[in-house]
Parts: structure tokens; sequence; C-alpha cells
């Protein structure tokens, strides 16, 4: 049975009106990255990292899925083989656009953490600094967001997806945050056929097999397009 991998980032929902990180005028030209992605930048300041993510998940709440999460959807649900989707996205287009099995490594924007117990839940649509842990009742929630320099999810079952791909996709991400940007050369060692699909040649775009240049919405339809049909 064939097994595709694939890894989606902040490209394939800026077509449902989500900002990216990089481009010009993207979400680290108006905050920085040390203030509002580093577990140091929350204890300095809970609150501007609370409202940066609440603004965040308020304006995910309203997005709609497009094209490209629509295809890979159909793709998981359609496609003979196995298909793993891996996400650098912390908003839910995947799944509303139905796609049943998504591993969000770097977190959620509708959870909460624990910063005390690791304790996992739903998070309001506004959280506040010093939200008490619904387990632990200590003021130490956070957004369940992974931070520079702390652990993305599921990492053991993600390198042993990419250890037993066939192919191995890539969809609308820059290629400048580890371990994210490491996984083509983890399935090229592994033999997969590796494919990446972004505007432009990622940071790690010369180590991709193929590469199909412009909008997801318009370039993943018709990959899926041909893998359904063998
Ligand atoms: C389109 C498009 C369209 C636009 N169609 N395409 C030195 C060397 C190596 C590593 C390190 C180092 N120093 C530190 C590190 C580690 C660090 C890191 O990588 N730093 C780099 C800056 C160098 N990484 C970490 O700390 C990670 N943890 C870690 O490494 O733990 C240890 C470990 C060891 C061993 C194994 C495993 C782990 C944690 C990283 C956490 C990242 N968190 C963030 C913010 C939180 C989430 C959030 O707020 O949403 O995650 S940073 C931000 O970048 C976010 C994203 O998920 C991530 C990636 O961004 P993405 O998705 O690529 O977006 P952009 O904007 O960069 O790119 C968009 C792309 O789309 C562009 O290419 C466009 O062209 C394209 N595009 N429209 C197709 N329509």
């Amino acid at each position: 049975m064939q097994k595709i991998v694939i890894l989606t980032g902040a490209g394939i929902s800026a077509e449902s009106g989500l900002g990216t990180f990089r481009a010009e005028g993207g979400l680290w030209a108006q905050h920085k990255i040390e203030d509002v992605a580093t577990p140091e930048g929350f204890a300095r300041n809970p609150k501007l990292v609370v409202d940066f993510y609440n603004a965040r998940r308020a304006q995910a709440t309203d997005a709609a899925p497009n094209a490209g999460h629509l295809a890979l959807a159909k793709l998981e649900s359609e496609f003979a083989g196995e298909v793993i989707l891996i996400t650098q996205n912390v908003d839910d287009l995947h799944e509303k656009a139905g796609s049943e099995k998504v591993m969000h490594m770097h977190g959620v924007l509708a959870g909460a953490l624990c910063a005390m117990c690791d304790h996992r839940w739903p998070a309001p649509l506004v959280m506040a600094p010093g939200d008490r842990c619904p387990h632990c009742d200590q003021p130490s929630a956070r957004p369940d967001i992974v931070w520079f320099g702390e652990m993305p999810y599921d990492m053991d079952e993600i390198f042993d997806h990419l250890a037993s791909a066939d192919i191995f996709a890539s969809v609308g991400t820059s290629g400048n945050v580890y371990p994210a940007a490491g996984f083509v050369a983890e399935a090229r060692r592994n033999g997969a056929d590796t494919i990446e699909f972004n505007l432009e040649p990622s940071m790690v775009g010369g180590q991709f097999k193929d590469i199909r240049i412009g909008p997801a919405t318009q370039t993943l339809p018709v990959w899926v397009d041909s893998l359904l049909a063998g």
C-alpha cells in the first residue's frame, strides 16, 4: 500500500485570508517573534501574547477552507493507500475541509495548555492571562501553541511516517523553521519521492525532486486528481 506524507504550512491557508509569517507585511513584520512566539516572551508579557492568539483565533474561526485544503481532504478519503497529513498551522481549516486525521505539530489555536501540569483542554474564544487550569487549578493557562525552543508535538510518530513514506509533499512552507524544514531530507534518505508546492522555491526547495510553482488552490487539485486517476 502506497503511503503519502504531506506537510503543510501557512501558505495553504493564505488564500483563505489568514496571514503568513515571513511575507512582506506578514505576522512577523507586525510582531517581534521573540515577543509573541517564545516562552520567554509569554513570561515577560502574557497579555500581549494572549491577545495576539485571541485575535488569530477569532480570525481563524471566521475563515473557510479553500480548494487546496479540500483537495487534500479528497485525497485522504479517496486514495487507495495511506495519507498522512502533518500541519505546522494552528488553524483548523484542514478539519473544516473534511480531513479526519491531522497532526498539528505546532499546536492549535482552539487549545489551551497548562504551563504547570501540561493538561490540555479546549480554549475559550477569548483567553485571559491568569486563566485557571481545570485540572490543577493553577492560574497557568496558556495558548496550546509550540513556541521557539519548545518540542513540537508527535515527533516520534512523524519520523516513523517519514521513514516509510513513498511520497513526501510539502505545501506552502518557507523551510525556515526546524524540525519541519528537515523532513524532506529525512524522507529522501528513506527513499521517498519528494514534491514541493509553493509560490516560489522554499529555503529547502533544492532538496525536492519536483517543484510545482503556483497558488496551492490551483496546483493541489491538479496533483490530487492525477494521483487519484492512478
Ligand atoms: C504559498 C501561498 C500559496 C504563500 N500557495 N504557497 C539553528 C538551526 C536549526 C534549528 C534551530 C536553530 N536555532 C534554533 C533552532 C530551532 C528552531 C528553529 O527552527 N529556528 C529557526 C528560526 C532557525 N525551532 C524550534 O525551536 C522548534 N522546536 C525545536 O526545534 O525543538 C527541538 C527539536 C529537536 C529535534 C527534533 C525535534 C525538535 C519549534 C518551532 C516552533 C515554531 N513556531 C511557530 C509559531 C507558533 C505557531 C503560530 O503562532 O502560528 O510556528 S514560528 C512560525 O513558523 C509558525 C509556523 O508554523 C512556522 C513555519 O512557517 P511557515 O508555515 O513556513 O510560514 P512562512 O510564512 O514562513 O512561509 C509561507 C510560505 O507559503 C512561503 O514560502 C510562501 O511562498 C508560501 N505561500 N502563499 C502556495 N497561495
